[in-house]
């Protein structure tokens, strides 16, 4: 079995690599990846020898690039965790994001039609749903939620699912699409929230809250993704949809709190910052089709699973320091420099 994963370079495809070579020791894991500023090698770095391992540095929006990879490989699966994953940034420059969520995704499909494939698998995002009011515990999303997107992110997620579908329905393309909540967890980029805030505080720095920190995501721990997905292109019903969450919802000022409060520093570090244009409310899956079908349910509850990664990043400062040294500053000025 030879699995070509994209974007293993960032973190949940990372993840998702040393989770399957461990599982499933005979297949072979061809990892594609852009390295763009969110993509590091070095986070490779131990599976990089592995004799079922091999890294190609490609452009999943490179279709002669792609074509000849997947000629070399003829894989069985591909699993497309490539994209510009970062709201804040698709704010600010939507372009690359239509580029790599929407063409990119067109040109991988296009190559397993072209050379025959078991699975395509998307991995997309509860954000395809928008948001739920905080008034309204009750409700969730399900698979039957409709698209209905805010930011130009949400956006090429979805109209990437949608393709996605329409590959399925017009070319009989076997995909599954999984739609998952927020995830936390080691080789998280420092430009989201968690890896953030214990980033700063570990350096006294202001904990930036977009608004009042109201804002619910639902939190689960990236092996638990990881896991689902793994079942999902193994199990899975193609054509299918599963939301992929573990009823773990809190409020953006909640977890900045946690982490303060493991790491021993004041609540005084916590400045609320503007509003992110368009800051989705809450975000909450209901799992119950991918718990009844394949028998999914995370194993890591939120207080072990975000100690773990907090010791994670205390003891994994050569990964994460040469990243917030370089670009990463400019971007960090640019974004939080002026916001008031
Ligand atoms: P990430 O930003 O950490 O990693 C993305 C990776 O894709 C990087 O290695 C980057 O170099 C690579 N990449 C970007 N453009 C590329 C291109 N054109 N060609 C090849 N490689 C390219 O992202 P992540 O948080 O690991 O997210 C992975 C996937 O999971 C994304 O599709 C995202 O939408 C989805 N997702 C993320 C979350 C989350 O909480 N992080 C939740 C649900 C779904
Ligand atoms: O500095 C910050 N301050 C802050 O208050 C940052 C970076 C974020 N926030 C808030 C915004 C959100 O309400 O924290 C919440 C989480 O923000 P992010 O970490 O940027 O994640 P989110 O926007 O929820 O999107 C994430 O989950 C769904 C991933 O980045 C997406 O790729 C995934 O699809």
């Amino acid at each position: 079995m030879t699995i070509i994963v994209t974007g293993g370079a960032g973190f949940i495809g990372s993840n998702f690599i040393f989770h399957m070579l461990k599982e499933h020791p005979d297949y072979r894991i061809v990892c594609i990846d852009k390295l763009t500023y969110a993509g590091n090698l070095s986070t490779l770095k131990n599976v990089m020898d592995h004799s079922n391992f091999r890294f190609v540095k490609i452009d999943i929006c490179d279709r002669t690039a792609v074509y000849r990879l997947f000629e070399e490989e003829t894989p069985d699966i591909v699993v497309n965790f490539a994209a510009e994953s970062h709201v804040d940034r698709s704010i600010e420059n939507p372009d690359v994001f239509l580029q790599t969520n929407i063409m990119g995704t067109a040109v991988l499909m296009d190559a397993c039609r072209k050379f025959g494939i078991k699975r395509y698998h998307q991995v997309s995002t509860d954000e395809v749903y928008g948001d739920l009011p905080l008034d309204r515990p009750d409700l969730f999303f399900t698979e039957n939620t409709p698209l209905h997107t805010s930011s130009p992110y949400s956006s090429s997620k979805a109209a990437a699912d949608l393709l996605v579908l329409a590959y399925f329905r017009t070319y009989l393309l076997p995909v599954t699409i999984s739609r998952c909540s927020n995830n936390y967890g080691p080789y998280h980029f420092p430009e989201k929230l968690i890896p953030l805030m214990i980033i700063n505080a570990l350096a006294d720095k202001d904990l930036p809250v977009y608004g009042e920190g109201l804002n619910v995501r639902d939190w689960l721990y990236v092996e638990d993704h990881c896991k689902a997905i793994d079942l999902i292109i193994h199990k899975g019903r193609v054509g299918e949809v599963y939301n992929i969450g573990g009823h773990n919802e809190m409020k953006n000022i909640d977890i900045v709190k946690i982490i303060c409060k493991a790491l021993g520093k004041p609540e005084s570090l916590i400045k609320h910052v503007g509003d992110r244009k368009g800051h989705d409310m809450r975000y909450a899956i209901d799992p119950t089709k991918i718990h009844s079908e394949l028998g999914w349910l995370p194993d890591t509850k939120f207080a072990e699973g975000i100690q773990k990664t907090i010791d994670w990043y205390l003891k994994n400062e050569d990964w994460w320091k040469p990243i917030v040294s370089g670009e990463y500053q400019k971007y960090y000025e640019e974004m939080y420099g002026n916001r008031t």
